[in-house]
């Protein structure tokens, strides 16, 4: 894991922010300046970026990607006709509403990690039985907490509680949760992101959070070819490059930095040994770039890597879930075979959890 700062922000009854006992300084603040805290010179983003940026291949970890404008650009890339994992998942979901209901059961407690806009987060709670409570998890606070109000009015009765962090680290689910089946979701094949270690840490993490019995939904881009993959990173109308750009003006922003997003250049790269799309910044010209007292130096053609996204055959994946402590419940797939949706069961087998609490 990249950086050992963790924020977590429950929110109570969508009325105020109650934070954690180490984030007591920051009580006073009001809720959109939560993410103002990412500009202290030792908060976890400049960490991150400082990090990774003195390393021998220059990286920066795709979290950092969300702000509101990479958001607001992700959303966009969702209706790009290249990118096709949203349309495809949004397909099973909707195909196989009632064998989802059916797999989550009564009185289900959703979930949802990366929670985003929630747009699919409609569609499953639209399908399930009576479902109980909604838990979204996401570090980009904005549109988390616009999707926990939207889920709230849309859903009168459902108990909604959303936790503001990254879900790769350690945490525990906020106390209050309703009884009833957990079912954690993890959609848009975020899962990729994640090397196999982190996939399967985070797996783990899941288990521990809907417990023994609980289940998960899990959607998983397949392997396929490589023109087609490359293209769905890399659009005609540039919004892709915009989002990956994005992230050096972010910096800029939030950490005083001096990056001329024009002497670098989007690019999408396929990874034969990670079988992952990787996005980098390429750097057009030698160039330094100043944050804070720090000086990082870029040769001609040099890149940073912001982001993997891996892809899976179905056995491959079938067997990650596995060593994490998940049973194979079913997979669907999309018309096209591009895409799955993995429904998987915690088994009970306690031997593979000997997962820490969260500190
Ligand atoms: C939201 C992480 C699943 O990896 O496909 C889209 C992000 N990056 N285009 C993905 C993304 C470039 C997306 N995930």
């Amino acid at each position: 894991m990249d950086s050992q700062y963790l924020r977590r922000t429950y929110v109570d009854d969508l009325g105020g922010v109650r934070l954690h006992a180490r984030d007591k300084e920051r009580e006073a603040r009001p809720m959109h300046d939560l993410t103002a805290t990412t500009q202290e010179r030792d908060g976890p983003f400049f960490s991150d970026v400082v990090g990774g940026l003195s390393r021998v291949q220059k990286t920066l970890p795709c979290r950092w990607l969300y702000d509101e404008r990479g958001s607001d650009l992700f959303e966009a890339i969702t209706r790009l006709p290249e990118y096709y994992p949203t349309r495809a998942e949004t397909e099973i979901l909707a195909d196989r509403a009632s064998e989802i209901a059916e797999f989550a059961g009564e009185d289900a407690v959703v979930v949802e990690y990366g929670a985003g806009a929630g747009v699919k987060t409609e569609l499953v709670l639209d399908s399930l039985c009576a479902p109980q409570g909604y838990v979204p998890i996401d570090i980009a606070e904005e549109y988390l907490l616009q999707t926990a109000e939207r889920m709230a009015s849309r859903f009168p009765g459902l108990w909604v509680r959303p936790v503001a962090c990254d879900f790769v680290q350690a945490f525990d689910m906020p106390p209050g949760i309703p009884p009833g089946r957990r079912i954690g979701f993890f959609p848009g094949s975020t899962i990729g992101n994640l090397d196999r270690a982190d996939a399967e840490t985070f797996l783990r993490q899941m288990w521990r959070h809907v417990e023994s019995g609980g289940g998960a939904i899990v959607g998983v881009d397949l392997l396929k070819d490589v023109d087609v993959l490359l293209r769905a990173y890399d659009d005609h109308e540039g919004v892709t490059a915009a989002f990956n750009l994005n992230i050096l003006s972010r910096i800029n922003r939030e950490l005083g930095a001096d990056f001329r997003p024009e002497r670098f250049r989007h690019e999408a790269r396929w990874n034969e040994a990670d079988k992952a799309v990787e996005m980098h910044l390429v750097s057009l010209a030698e160039q330094s770039v100043a944050i804070g007292e720090r000086a990082f130096h870029f040769r001609h053609g040099e890149t940073i890597h912001t982001e993997s996204s891996r892809k899976y055959d179905r056995t491959g994946f079938a067997s990650v879930a596995a060593v994490a402590g998940w049973d194979l419940a079913h997979v669907w797939d999309d018309s096209e075979g591009r895409f799955c949706v993995f429904a998987l069961v915690a088994s009970d087998d306690a031997s593979i959890h000997g997962f820490p609490a969260a500190a």
